[in-house]
């Protein structure tokens, strides 16, 4: 299954030459919770910084549990006294967030689908049309009971006390919850709308800070087109393709897991033909490619806006 190699090297260079180049007129980009972790927000599964390791005051059953509908409806404080650390306002983009609005200047921006909930590719200025928010966002609320829509600053003051937020209607009472995506929730329907042209139609995706161990956005990169570079952009290898190489005669042979034909080759140079993976800090990557592409000076002038 060897293809024909679209980069000249599988390095921050030969991105940056696919970059420059005619051939890339679309940028997607698909990010988690890693983004935001220079900002001050703590990612879920880094081990010792990650939430899911610093929920312990919260006596949970288990740390997912502070995501989960059905917990919440049995024990809501936990949750409630939590919300505050998370909701827009609180923290500044970071510069992978500014990088987002500078692709989107050099009208190359495609669609961003995130699975972060703090609201921060909005304080960016990247237009609401190209977010895809894909575990919700905590802009709106509604109730559980009578389904009233509502808006993040009706409750601000509440949820900074940690109160437990109750319908307004004295008739129902119901609990109000920001429309974030728990555990046991169908992600928003905007997420799919064309989700397959769309990402079919990049032809760069930026993959960044995420653990690709959600579903369904985990697979979101495998629907990639055969053209379409992919780029990985985090502190550890995810998404990678299981491969078996044995030994036939001196000749080494390489076998893929057919289930797992579309996740990233980087780690096979021999079969490799579109994948890049560049592990660090993602802001000291996004500030290296800015630099090489010469666009430094204006994701500077983002970033101090
Ligand atoms: P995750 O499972 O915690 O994975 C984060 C990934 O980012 C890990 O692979 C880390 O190695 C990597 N990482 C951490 N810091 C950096 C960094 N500075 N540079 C590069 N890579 C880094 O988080 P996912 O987003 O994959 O999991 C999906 C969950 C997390 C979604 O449901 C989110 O709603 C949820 N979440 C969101 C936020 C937020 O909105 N900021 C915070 C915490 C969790």
């Amino acid at each position: 299954m060897s293809e024909k190699p679209l980069l000249s090297s599988f390095d921050i260079d030969g991105l940056v030459e696919y970059i420059k180049s005619e051939r890339c007129k679309k940028i997607t980009f698909m990010v988690g919770a890693g983004i935001s972790v220079s900002a001050g927000i703590p990612d879920f599964r880094s081990p010792g910084t990650g939430l899911y390791y610093t929920l312990q005051e919260y006596n949970l059953p288990d740390p997912m549990s502070i995501f989960s509908i059905d917990y919440l409806k049995e024990n809501p404080t936990p949750f409630y006294s939590f919300q505050k650390n998370l909701i827009p306002g609180i923290y500044k983009p970071t510069p992978t967030h500014y990088f987002m609005k500078l692709i989107e200047q050099k009208n190359l921006l495609g669609t961003i689908w995130t699975q972060n909930i703090d609201g921060l590719e909005h304080l960016a200025g990247v237009p609401e049309k190209k977010i895809y928010e894909c575990h919700g966002s905590f802009w709106t609320f509604h109730c559980l009971k009578c389904q009233r829509k509502s808006k993040l600053e009706e409750w601000r003051d509440k949820i900074n006390k940690g109160e437990v937020l109750k319908c307004k209607s004295t008739q129902c009472l119901g609990l109000v919850k920001p429309d974030v995506v728990f555990f046991g929730e169908n992600l928003p329907k905007k997420v799919f709308e064309d989700i397959q042209d769309k990402v079919f139609e990049s032809d760069l995706i930026l993959i960044i800070g995420t653990s690709l161990a959600v579903t369904p956005f985990s697979g979101f990169f495998e629907l990639a087109a055969r053209d379409t570079v992919r780029v990985l952009i985090n502190r550890e290898a995810v998404g990678t393709c299981p491969i078996r190489v044995t030994e036939n005669g001196g000749e080494k042979i390489i076998q893929v897991n057919q289930n797992y034909q579309r996740r990233f080759f980087f780690q096979c140079p021999e079969i490799n033909f579109r994948d890049i993976f560049l592990q660090g800090d993602c802001d000291d990557v996004i500030y290296q490619i800015c630099d090489k592409l010469g666009w430094r000076d204006e994701l500077d002038q983002l970033i101090s806006q």
